[in-house]
């Protein structure tokens, strides 16, 4: 045979066999999907303006709209142009010299194309650059008029806002899901200009002295040798910072805590951390600390569960939090103060208010609830809002002042420091999510990215060629007024006061506060953690410090280690526990949680009233189908088994069990490994789903045939919070009742008093 046939046959044969593989199905031909609509591309009339989107109040002195409409960039009028406004032909090919021939430098259109695409990245945050956002209202109760003058807290006023949540250490990529603290920045866009609360969900910071802020941010972030970990604590660098720095024990130990790993967004709290300072009507101050509590209680990822999403869905925060608004279920906060006299000492209880490492327990000082706030729409565009959104600090109304705190002084000067570089010059208020939503009459003037085409010739005061103009304002005209706090003749120092010394009481009282399933995660946290590092003496100093907080907490982690337990050097003294502190206990409201209903199309008995009975109970059913499509009875599937993960699930409903598919893993005999005599009915991904259900404390149902695939899980209806029935509704019913406390909590063996 002539080789060069040979070869020529089997090339020939296999571009057929390609070909028959790529062609696409003739449309109308039998067995072929309809095809899919286009998406409508009829030029249509711009939208109109968000409110929050208007044009920018500074400008000129009659108030004359100047430059453009701000829809004119909206990019959804007629037709495409530059950025200048000059219509386009055709975007899709560069001007050549004729079509094999080069590129010629005069096309001005891909020159400005291509300019711009190459700066459209900015630098990130350098902390919390990874984050999702929304916007909503907070509406004031009037209950904090005793002691807080702020316009935005009075009876029934609304007050548009935006609020930012992220992750603290990792870049703008990373993972959602890892263990860190969060951010939870409000901006209040009220009548009397912006107020930023810009907290977290940890009421406690890991430095008392914002000077130490770039030291924690160098220990946490990757190492910068080979700049790995990303987005972890569990590294080198983090624990020798804070097994040496032993102010930031307590803030570790809500980091190792179940605090680290929320459920989604809308399930943390949120915290001011610093002590504020408030001024009434009368003039009178207190002093107080802002608290969010979310209306759905707080509930958190179980650590393997919170490993799994951060493969499977990076995204997981951000996604819950843009699902749940734009299904209807509002997330909402209620926020509250705990108030405190505005001593000289500015001390509570013996609680320094000035130590960010502190609280004040709720049992001392109760939180007041003073407002609500509700996320109700998602942004229309994740970078000019969530990227661009400038919060600060130092952007304040009259009623709240700062207090002496050191890490607050610290962040007043950084905010603005930080954005400067970040968006690129002095006017990012002027962005449009920045803008206040009041009229803004400063003499800032010039600066890159001006928007404001002033008139006037006189930015400058006083003057008398403006007509005097603008006027300062007085204490009944809304200006902002300091509250004139004495300052004490004091030496200048770098010293903190004696009381910021003690750093472990705290950490003890946080440990103390936990159920016994809570003290066991946070062991299984610092064993985790500490067994990531690989220098040994790290571990021993920080099982060091942890003897300093509980004998008990020290032993397990050194027992998980494998290392001696030393003896505390200073033990922290003997605490009364708080139980707000711990996330257990109550049974809170299920709003847009999410049920996986297995089906097997051959058994759908149930499965369309169940679906209905979890919509009109305000969750949300995700059929789990061997396919996509269609799967009967009117139903469709939403996940496919290539496509599910227990983990996106709060509970599992069982309502058929789908024999093993051709694409799963084909099931083998335990003792031969033959695939003939393997006895497995189910689909092993569903068996997995099942098991990883039951291992992170979920709530289980199945009736009909789906109920094979619990005992091949290992699982049984005698286990807590398995529920195998046959009425479909019923349990549903007994699985939406055990959601309420979250998780079924008895799964977890308490190994820890
Ligand atoms: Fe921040 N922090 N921080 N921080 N912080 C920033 O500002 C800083 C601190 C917090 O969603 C940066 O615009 C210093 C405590 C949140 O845009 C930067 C110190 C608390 C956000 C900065 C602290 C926070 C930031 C980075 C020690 C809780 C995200 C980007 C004195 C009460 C805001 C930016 C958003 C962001 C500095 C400590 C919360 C560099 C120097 C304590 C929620 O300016």
């Amino acid at each position: 045979k002539n080789p060069a046939k040979v070869v020529k046959d089997a090339l020939d044969k296999a571009v057929e066999k390609i070909a028959e593989m790529t062609t696409p199905p003739i449309p109308g031909a039998p067995g072929s999907q309809p095809p899919s609509p286009e998406p409508p591309s009829q030029p249509r009339e711009p939208l109109p303006p968000k409110p929050d989107q208007s044009a920018p109040a500074t400008g000129t002195a009659t108030g004359a709209p100047t430059g453009a409409p701000p829809t004119a960039r909206a990019q959804q009028g007629e037709y495409l142009t530059t950025s200048t406004g000059l219509r386009l032909h055709d975007t899709d090919h560069s001007l050549k010299a004729g079509e094999r021939g080069p590129t010629l430098l005069q096309d001005h259109h891909l020159r400005e194309k291509i300019m711009h695409f190459d700066h459209e990245r900015i630098p990130e945050r350098v902390v919390h650059a990874r984050g999702a956002a929304a916007h909503g209202v907070f509406i004031g109760y009037g209950t904090a008029s005793k002691v807080c003058k702020a316009e935005f807290l009075e009876e029934g006023v609304e007050t548009p806002v935006f609020v930012r949540f992220s992750t603290v250490v990792g870049s703008r990529g990373s993972a959602d899901a890892v263990r860190d603290t969060r951010g939870f920045a409000t901006k209040f866009y009220t009548k009397q200009g912006n107020f930023d609360l810009v907290g977290n969900n940890i009421p406690v910071f890991f430095i008392q002295d914002g000077i130490k802020f770039p030291d924690i941010v160098h220990a946490a972030k990757p190492h910068p040798d080979r700049e790995i970990p990303q987005a972890q604590s569990a590294h080198d660098t983090f624990w020798d910072f804070v097994s040496l720095h032993t102010e930031a024990t307590h803030h570790v130990m809500w980091q190792m805590s179940d605090r680290a790993i929320p459920r989604s967004y809308r399930m943390m709290e949120g915290f001011g951390v610093h002590t504020f300072r408030l001024v009434n009507a009368e003039g009178e101050t207190s002093l107080a600390k802002f608290h969010w509590k979310p209306k759905l209680g707080v509930h958190s990822l179980v650590w393997e569960e919170a490993q799994l999403v951060n493969g499977v869905d990076p995204d997981y925060h951000r996604r819950d939090l843009y699902d749940a608004i734009e299904a209807g279920a509002f997330p909402q906060w209620e926020l509250g103060i705990q108030v405190f006299p505005d001593s000289p000492d500015q001390t509570f209880e013996g609680i320094d208010l000035l130590d960010s490492t502190k609280i004040v327990p709720e049992e001392l000082a109760p939180v007041q609830p003073i407002g609500t706030l509700v996320l109700n729409r998602n942004p229309s565009n994740f970078f000019a809002e969530v990227e661009q959104v400038a919060f600060h600090v130092g952007h304040l109304v009259p009623g709240i002042d700062i207090t002496d705190d050191p890490l607050l002084h610290a962040r007043l000067f950084s905010y603005l420091d930080t954005q400067l570089s970040r968006l690129g010059g002095p006017n990012f208020n002027q962005i449009p999510i920045n803008r206040p939503h009041v009229p803004v009459n400063d003499m800032l003037r010039d600066g890159f990215h001006q928007h404001a085409v002033h008139t006037g010739v006189a930015p400058y005061k006083p003057n008398s060629l403006d007509g005097g103009c603008p006027f300062m304002a007085g204490n009944t005209t809304g200006a902002y007024i300091e509250v004139p706090q004495p300052v004490a003749a004091a030496t200048k120092v770098r010293r903190s006061p004696a009381s910021f010394d003690d750093h472990f009481s705290q950490a003890r009282l946080f440990w103390k506060s936990m159920s016994p399933v809570e003290k066991e995660h946070l062991v299984r946290a610092f064993t985790f953690e500490l067994g990531k590092c690989y220098e040994q003496a790290i571990k021993e100093r920080q099982l060091r410090v942890l003897a300093n907080v509980d004998a008990e907490l020290c032993a397990q982690v050194a027992a998980g280690l494998g290392l001696p337990v030393p003896e505390a050097d200073k033990p922290a003294p003997e605490v009364e526990p708080s139980p707000a502190l711990s996330q257990l206990g109550g049974v809170w409201p299920t709003d847009g949680r999410i049920i996986g209903v297995v089906v097997d199309p051959e058994h759908l008995d149930g499965v369309r009233e169940v679906t209905a009975a979890i919509h009109a109970a305000g969750m949300v059913p995700l059929v789990v189908a061997p396919h996509g499509g269609p799967v009967g009875d009117g139903l469709q599937a939403q996940r496919t088994l290539l496509t599910a993960r227990s983990v996106e699930f709060d509970a599992l409903l069982l309502a058929g069990s789908p024999p093993p598919g051709a694409d799963a893993i084909p099931a083998r005999d335990a003792k031969t490994g033959d695939p003939a005599t393997a006895t497995a009915p189910v689909d092993p991904r569903v068996v997995l789903m099942v098991q990883e259900c039951f291992r992170h404390a979920k709530a289980i149902g199945a009736w009909g045939t789906g109920a094979n695939a619990l005992a091949l899980a290992g699982c049984a209806a005698s286990d807590p919070g398995v529920v195998v029935g046959e009425d479909a509704d019923e349990v549903f019913a007994a699985i939406s009742g055990l959601l309420g406390a979250h998780r079924v909590w008895e799964r977890f063996p308490a190994t820890i008093a």
